[in-house]
C-alpha cells in the first residue's frame, strides 16, 4: 500500500495545517499542502512557528482508521530518516520535536477531527534564516551542513519515509514504538514537565507502548500523556 501523493504548492498561507483542515473532508489521503512561507505558522498550545522562506512547511491529510496519539511519531521518525539521508544525525525530543546537535531542527503538529481525518503538519528548518530570538535553541540543515539543500529533494525523501512509517504504524505499531524508543534522546536525562500549570521534574525513563512517557520523579513513577504537557531539558 503506497500512498499516492497529491501535492498542492502555495506561495504563502496562514498555516498549512489550517489550509489542510479546510480541504480535508473533500481531499483524499495523501493530499499534501506545501507553502513557501506561513504568516501564522503554529506549534502546539497556541505557540507560533517561525516559517520564513527557505524552510519546508507542509501538512499532509491522512485518514487513519483510528485516532491514536502515537501517530505523531510517524512524522518524527520520517524526519529523522530524512535528515540521515542528508548526513545529519538527530533524535526525537518526546513527543513532537526533532533535535540535531542539541537544537530544534523540526517540529510536528498533528490535528484530527474525530475519525474523519488527521492532519500531520511538519516544519523543517532547511535553508531558512533562524530568527534572532531562537538562535540559542534552533538550528537548520543549512547551519549544520554549511550549504543549501534543494527543498524539493528534502520533500521527496520526507514523503518516501512518511509512507514507510505510516505503513509500520498501521501494521506493526510495536515496531514503530521500538524505533521511537531508540531515537528518543531524552531517555535517562532529567526533564521538567509542565502539566496543567504544574511543574514536575524527573528522569525520563521510557516511552511506553501507548506513546506516553514514563518519568521517575523522586522515586515516584509517573506516566505522562502526550498532549497536555510541555517538556524542557534540565
Ligand atoms: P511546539 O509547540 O513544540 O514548538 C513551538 C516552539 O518552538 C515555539 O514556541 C518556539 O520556541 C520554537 N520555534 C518556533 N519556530 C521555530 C523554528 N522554525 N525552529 C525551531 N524552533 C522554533 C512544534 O510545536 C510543531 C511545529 C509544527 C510546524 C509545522 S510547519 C507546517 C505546519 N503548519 C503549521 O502551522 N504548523 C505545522
Amino acid at each position: 500500500m503506497d500512498i499516492k501523493w497529491k501535492i498542492i504548492h502555495l506561495n504563502e498561507v496562514d498555516s498549512t495545517n489550517e489550509y489542510a483542515k479546510r480541504i480535508a473532508a473533500d481531499s483524499p489521503e495523501g493530499t499534501v499542502v506545501v507553502a513557501k512561507r506561513q504568516t501564522a505558522g503554529k506549534g502546539r498550545k497556541g505557540r507560533s512557528w517561525a516559517s520564513p522562506e527557505g524552510g519546508l512547511w507542509l501538512s499532509v491529510v491522512f485518514k487513519p482508521p483510528r485516532l491514536d496519539p502515537r501517530f505523531v511519531f510517524v512524522g518524527a521518525l520520517a524526519v529523522v530518516d530524512t535528515l540521515v539521508d542528508f548526513g545529519i544525525a538527530s533524535g526525537i525530543k518526546w513527543p513532537n520535536d526533532v533535535w540535531a546537535g542539541e537544537r530544534k531542527i523540526a517540529g510536528i503538529l498533528t490535528e484530527g477531527k474525530g475519525n474523519e481525518y488527521t492532519i500531520m503538519g511538519i516544519g523543517i528548518n532547511v535553508n531558512n534564516p533562524i530568527p534572532e530570538e531562537l538562535r540559542e535553541s534552533a538550528t537548520s540543515m543549512f547551519q549544520l551542513l554549511g550549504r543549501e539543500v534543494p527543498l524539493e529533494k528534502v520533500l521527496e525523501r520526507l514523503l518516501f519515509h512518511l509512507s514507510g512509517w505510516y505503513r509500520v504504524f498501521l501494521e506493526r505499531p510495536d515496531l514503530l514504538m521500538a524505533k521511537v524508543r531508540e531515537k528518543t534522546f531524552i531517555l535517562g536525562r532529567t526533564v521538567r514537565v509542565i502539566r496543567d500549570g504544574r511543574e514536575l521534574i524527573g528522569r525520563a525513563m521510557d516511552v511506553l507502548d501507548d506513546g506516553s512517557l514514563l518519568l521517575d520523579a523522586a522515586g515516584q513513577l509517573k506516566r505522562i500523556l502526550y498532549g497536555d504537557v510541555s517538556l524542557r531539558l534540565v
